[in-house]
């Protein structure tokens, strides 16, 4: 009865505003690539939330073009109280995630974040559920200078760029040779 209903204008107008300039530019709607400098991100993806959890994940791929290491050092969006780097490891059986200062994006390497070990971005005290089909709005910052503003599309875990092998799919190099579409 009493749901709060929590609207993010500016987010829509941050929205609204992208959405017309690509109109404007022409642009292919390939781009979800973006890129500042040498970093370029090919993927940005988040889970849908867990009904009733507070908090959810984001994912991206992200390639160092340049021959200096770098690192995420900070992230935020509208969608949250704040955002938080994150990295999910097993210890003694048990998924654990903690906070980590940075996220490092190595000189002519690519981080691909994924569900179920490493590095993701923690969307702390979500405001809306995360809903498949929509986008979250998240600024990213590196250490080396750059900034970008992503729009994560909220997809199924198995859609997630390079989503760890579910046990007993795992991949092995005979499967891929013929496998693949
Ligand atoms: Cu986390």
């Amino acid at each position: 009865m009493n749901m709060p209903i929590l609207h993010i204008p500016a987010a829509r107008r941050w929205l609204t505003s992208g959405a017309a300039a690509l109109m404007l530019m022409g642009a292919a709607p390939a781009a979800l690539a973006q890129r500042a400098g040498d970093i370029e991100v090919t993927q940005a993806q988040a889970l849908p939330s867990i009904p009733g959890a507070r908090n959810g994940g984001g994912f991206l791929t992200i390639v160092n073009h340049g021959k200096v290491d770098d690192k995420i050092v900070a992230a935020a969006s509208p969608v949250c109280g704040h955002v938080e780097l994150h990295t999910m490891s097993m210890e003694n059986n048990i998924m654990r995630m903690r906070e980590v200062d940075d996220i490092p994006v190595p000189a002519g390497k690519t981080l691909r974040m994924q569900p179920g070990s490493g590095y993701h971005l923690m969307f702390m005290d979500l405001k809306e559920p995360l809903k498949l089909g929509a986008t979250v709005p998240v600024t990213v910052k590196f250490a080396g200078g750059g900034q970008l503003q992503l729009q994560l599309k909220v997809e199924p875990r198995d859609k997630i760029a390079g989503s760890a092998a579910m046990p007993g799919k795992e991949m092995s190099g005979k499967g891929m040779a013929g496998g693949m579409h």
